[in-house]
């Protein structure tokens, strides 16, 4: 399939030239043409913020939710229609902190959906301030001083929640980027991929070269089924890993957990509502 079919045609992108978001747009775009996909069963969720839009610049369908909410819509979104492919994207800032409590409830009911962050440590659509996983003592125009604050480590979270797939990339690298993606797409459950990407106008600290410099990749022999030795890489914090960290096949997703498709196994949209059983309900609530 070709990924010009991703395109949006002639419209305004609000991002910053050089900016780390257009990379991750091409790779998606790639990786979905590539996992040939057909749009029509496509949904992104998105929240609030510069990644947030991403949506928007391609081709697809998509719900925009409110900051930090992404994820209970595509979750949502995937247990009504299970035959869709359901991509949450975000920011640091809008899944790691606004919606951090939805980020570690997500991880526990491991719906089938992809949810791709764009980890830029910082908040960039509002210009600047530390984000939870801004480094120690990166200055700001609010945090003048430096954060003070421990930054907050998605993927050891995730990895001690039993997430069903973690991941971590560099946009820069498209051809590993892309390729984790496409597992990560194609993984059954719950998977994320926390992509870090520089934020050329308000992130003066970790730059392309910092990104480089900070950065590498596990090793092949790395054992993507070992929970304890995934959470011990994804302790390291001086040099970050790159790769797919940890994979559980073994967990049940919520669609396949709720009980509406025990009996039943279309969608909800397939369904007729038995009219004398719902008549029922309601005349024994009253
Ligand atoms: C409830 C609420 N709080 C705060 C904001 C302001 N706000 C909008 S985007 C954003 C941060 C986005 O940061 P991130 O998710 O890292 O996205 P980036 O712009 O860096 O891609 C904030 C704090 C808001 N829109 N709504
Ligand atoms: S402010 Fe930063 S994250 Fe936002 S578009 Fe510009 S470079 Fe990208
Ligand atoms: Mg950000």
């Amino acid at each position: 399939m070709d990924k010009k079919l991703f395109d949006m045609g002639k419209i305004d992108i609000a991002w910053c030239p050089g900016c780390g978001n257009y990379g991750i747009l091409n790779i998606l775009k790639e990786a979905l043409a590539e996992l040939d996909i057909d749009q029509m069963n496509i949904v992104f969720v998105s929240g609030i913020g510069q990644a947030a839009k991403i949506p928007h610049y391609l081709r697809a369908h998509f719900f925009n939710g409110l900051h930090g909410r992404a994820l209970p819509p595509a979750t949502a979104i995937k247990a009504s229609n299970p035959g869709l492919t359901v991509i949450a994207e975000s920011g640091d800032g809008d899944t790691y902190g606004e919606g951090g409590n939805h980020f570690i409830h997500t991880i526990r009911r491991n719906p089938d959906i992809t949810n791709i962050v764009h980890n830029n440590m910082v908040y960039g659509l509002t210009k600047g301030q530390a984000s939870p996983t801004s480094r120690l003592g990166f200055e700001t125009s609010i945090q003048v001083h430096g954060v003070v604050s421990e930054p907050f480590n998605p993927l050891a979270v995730a990895i001690a929640l039993d997430a069903s797939f973690v991941a971590r990339a560099f946009m820069q690298d498209s051809e590993q980027t892309k390729k984790v993606l496409k597992k990560a797409i194609t993984h059954r459950g719950y998977a994320l991929v926390d992509i870090l990407h520089p934020c050329v106008t308000f992130n003066k600290l970790n730059t392309y070269e910092w990104f480089k410099q900070h950065t590498y990749y596990l090793e092949p022999t790395h054992d993507h089924l070992d929970r304890i030795a995934a959470f011990r890489r994804a302790t390291e914090t001086e040099k970050l890993p790159l790769g797919i960290f940890y994979i559980n096949p073994h967990k049940a997703t919520f669609e396949e957990n709720v009980v509406v498709y025990r009996e039943d196994k279309r969608p909800l949209y397939q369904r007729t509502v038995n009219m004398a059983l719902f008549e029922k309900l309601i005349t024994d609530r009253i």
